[in-house]
């Protein structure tokens, strides 16, 4: 059995250098919300596997090819002919504005269902990680999403989800109806402060944090961006403020810190150093241009610590 498994849609992504109509220069890579903590989780040396379907093009491939090249098992994956690859485009618009498109409604990944993703679980991971995207792409997906954490829960699996809302997708009201439910199979429930009324209803922090734990979530994480994050448990409420760092694209930040998270849970630290290396995890992704080309390894980690130079 692996460390982790997680399961999403992974797109083809165009970055442009600038308005796509008028630019011939553009990186393609990839994206996908839960494919870029698979990575984060890989390069610090755990075993990952990453469910999902992919076209049968150049697209899928590059997808495939990339998890298989940053050493994930992507056995369970394939390729699903009643769509292609979902592809997100993104073209830089002010120095702090980046308009992001998605051509990705009908994609190969929304024709996701239970029988893609439950068997897996018949080797328990250790963790189970999953996101709100999911649930946004069909009812295929959504009951993907919901039948998995249900099964995982109820064999004893630590179950991660990063509710991630996505206004392109759906509403506040969809996501709300589909993600509460989703909670009382949540261990880790990741959110930023925004997304907490989606998952908890109400508007004031210090009732949602008590309904959540109330409802059985141990560890709940609210990102609050470039304020740092908090984590509330039963006894301890542990706040750490985020790295100053020189921004150079934020997409992917979310995703790099719950790596860093679920990597040092995994390796049985306890709560503030699980916040200390999803901060740290974050403050590379966000150094470089793409949402997980920048994501450390082991020995980058340590180096943060090794201070005396910023040459290395
Ligand atoms: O978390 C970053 C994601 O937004 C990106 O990788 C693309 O998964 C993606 C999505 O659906 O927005």
């Amino acid at each position: 059995s692996v460390d982790v498994l997680t399961f999403g849609e992974s797109l083809i992504t165009v970055r442009a250098d600038g308005p796509l109509s008028t630019h011939q220069s553009a990186t393609i890579s990839m994206a996908g919300a839960e494919s870029n903590v698979a990575i984060g989780l890989s390069r610090l040396g755990h075993s990952v596997r990453w469910l999902g379907l992919v076209g049968d093009d150049e697209p899928g491939a590059l997808v495939l090819r990339t998890l298989r090249a940053e050493a994930m098992d992507v056995s369970g994956a394939r390729v699903d002919r009643r769509g292609t690859t979902g592809l997100l485009v993104s073209e830089p618009r002010t120095s702090e504005i980046t308009r992001v498109t998605y051509y990705r409604a009908g994609s190969a990944a929304s024709h996701l269902e239970p029988a893609d993703v439950v068997p897996a679980l018949a080797s328990p991971p250790k963790v189970l990680h999953v996101t709100g995207i999911t649930c946004a792409l069909g009812s295929g997906p959504r009951a993907a999403v919901s039948e998995a954490v249900s099964t995982a829960s109820a064999r004893g699996v630590t179950v991660s989800l990063d509710v991630n809302y996505r206004s392109r997708l759906w509403t506040r009201e969809q996501a709300a109806e589909a993600l509460t439910e989703l909670v009382p199979h949540i261990d880790v429930l990741i959110a930023s402060d925004d997304e907490l009324e989606l998952v908890a209803g109400g508007d004031s922090e210090t009732a949602q944090v008590s309904a959540l734990l109330d409802r059985g979530v141990s560890e709940l994480v609210v990102t609050r961006g470039a304020a740092g994050a908090t984590v509330f448990t039963r006894d301890e409420k542990i706040s750490s403020p985020a790295r100053p760092v020189r921004v150079v694209d934020v997409i992917g930040a979310g995703d790099a810190f719950v790596s860093g998270y679920l990597s040092a849970r995994l390796d049985g630290l306890d709560v503030p150093h699980r916040l200390a290396r999803a901060i740290a995890t974050a403050s590379f992704v966000v150094a470089c241009a793409g949402d997980w080309e920048g994501l450390p390894t082991r020995a980058d980690l340590s180096s943060l610590n090794a201070a005396d130079s910023t040459i290395r």
